[in-house]
């Protein structure tokens, strides 16, 4: 929750240090960032707020964000990221 006219700024790291990845002007009580992830590429976020005075919030607590959006295929390879190659596909016969 952020008080309204807090800016936010997103970061793709554990600590809120690294680049700027989003900034969000003007939040309100409730808000959301749209954010890119690579497919099949695992991240964490934070954010810091800073209110209309120039305060700059601690360090949020993280976020894991892991982006499966691939669709599993019979093919050998673990298409989706989730640790398992072929899920959903019977074993045993050809593909
Ligand atoms: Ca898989
Ligand atoms: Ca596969």
């Amino acid at each position: 929750m952020a008080v309204p006219g807090t800016t936010i700024r997103l970061y793709s790291s554990n600590s809120c240090a690294g680049p700027v990845v989003a900034i969000l002007n003007n939040a309100g009580n409730s808000f959301s960032i749209p954010a890119t992830v690579a497919l099949n590429y695992a991240t964490t976020f934070t954010v810091k707020a800073i209110d209309i005075a120039g305060n700059i919030s601690t360090c949020s607590n993280t976020l894991n964000y892991t982006n499966q959006s691939l669709e599993e295929i019979c093919d050998g390879i673990d298409n989706n990221g989730n640790g398992q190659v072929d899920e959903g596909f019977t074993n045993g016969t050809p593909c």
